[in-house]
């Protein structure tokens, strides 16, 4: 909450002028707006203002991109989308150019897109072209930002990409309810003994955000991820399957817990979960198109010798999933990237279908 007594003067005075037009669910929606609005970090006073007029900060100094925030003030569709993906995930410029296309993707269907990151200590909830190309052509110099590391990027001013669990904390704060990526991270194999289990398991577990992605990677421990994620109380969804997606490959081996077939039946389960308030999130995992799931093997064995790797060579923490992307790339002479570019496309369609069936119903049912 905004400490002075002209906290959030501007956005409550914006929604007494709409009171009478809008539903609960908007009212809430701008209340929470509303509540996080600082008028010290404001576009009139902020820095950023005049350099990049439609912007407007929040409190605790998360910056909201202007068509993010109007659409999150209408109750329109917005979709998050993570920042690591982008520098650490893929290799420059097609992180770029697959940046841009994710948001465009997003936005032809009818869905304003946010993706995340820490620019210069700043949260950043949507960000302008020349930022995504700055976070692209940092890749691995940018702040690898998970939950834990928010504060430290913010106190000193850094550059940060925000992992699953970083994206889900940010993108809860505005009122997000959907976020779309590839993979997730999940429980390293060995995890019983490294406990190295990604944060992002424990942020599902505490934030009531939906994460569209292709499953684990069999990099991980799937069942163990699986077992943890019950643990977590976090409702896990296969798309259209049974079978709980393995990122490059459909099939997993392991049954996903629930099954949904279509954006609505999605959009139910997200509705209910707010209405209830369990405050967990919820995973759906969308398996990657057969026509990309083609080089499955090569992906597979190439992800074997990169774990050898990273054991000769002692890798370890958060270095392991970045180190295993890169390698697995260069071991499949491209390949794995193409089938990581067209599962997200993919799903950023699906999520973008989702975030409409999600706006419709809370338009609705608020
Ligand atoms: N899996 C992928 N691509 C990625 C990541 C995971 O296929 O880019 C990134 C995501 O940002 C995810 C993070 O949140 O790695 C998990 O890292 P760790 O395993 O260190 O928690
Ligand atoms: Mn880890």
């Amino acid at each position: 909450m905004g400490s002075g007594p002209l906290a959030s003067l501007e956005v409550i005075h914006c929604a007494k002028l709409m009171e009478s037009e809008i539903s609960t669910s908007a009212r809430t929606r701008l209340a929470t707006i509303a509540r996080h609005m600082s008028p010290s970090n404001c576009c009139s006073t902020s820095h950023l203002c005049g350099i990049q007029g439609s912007l407007e900060t929040q409190h605790g100094g998360i910056r909201i991109e202007g068509r993010v925030r109007d659409a999150l003030m209408a109750g329109k569709p917005v979709v998050a989308l993570e920042s690591t993906i982008i520098s650490h995930g893929m290799p420059y410029p097609q992180n770029f150019q697959v940046a841009k296309e994710v948001e465009s993707i997003v936005q032809q269907s009818g869905v304003t897109p946010a993706t995340i990151a820490i620019i210069d200590g700043i949260p950043c909830i949507g960000l302008m072209e020349h930022e995504l190309e700055k976070l692209a052509q940092l890749g691995p110099q940018c702040v690898k930002t998970s939950r834990r590391n928010i504060a430290y990027v913010m106190a000193k001013k850094l550059t940060g990409a925000t992992t699953v669990s970083g994206t889900m904390f940010l993108a809860s704060k505005v009122g997000i309810h959907v976020f779309v990526t590839g993979g997730i991270g999940g429980v390293h194999r060995h995890g019983e003994t490294t406990m190295d289990v990604s944060a992002d398991l424990t942020e599902l577990g505490r934030t009531a955000v939906t994460v569209v992605c292709a499953g684990v990677k069999s990099i991980l421990d799937i069942p163990r991820t699986l077992e943890y994620l019950e643990t977590q109380g976090v409702t896990v969804i296969g798309y259209g399957t049974d079978e709980f997606p393995a990122f490059f490959t459909p099939q997993s081996g392991c049954q996903a817990p629930c099954r949904a077939d279509t954006p609505e039946e999605c959009a139910a389960i997200i509705g209910e979960n707010l209405k209830v308030g369990l405050q967990s999130g919820i995973l759906i995992g969308v398996p990657i198109p057969s026509q990309d799931a083609a080089m499955a093997d090569a992906v597979e064995s190439a992800i074997q010798s990169s774990l050898m790797e990273t054991k000769a060579k002692h890798i370890t923490g958060a270095e392991v999933t970045p180190y295993i992307l890169m390698r697995v790339n260069e071991l499949t002479g491209g390949a794995s990237l193409s089938a990581n570019i067209a599962l997200i496309r993919n799903n950023a369609l699906v999520g973008s279908q989702i975030a409409v069936a999600l706006a419709d119903k809370l338009a609705k049912s608020p």
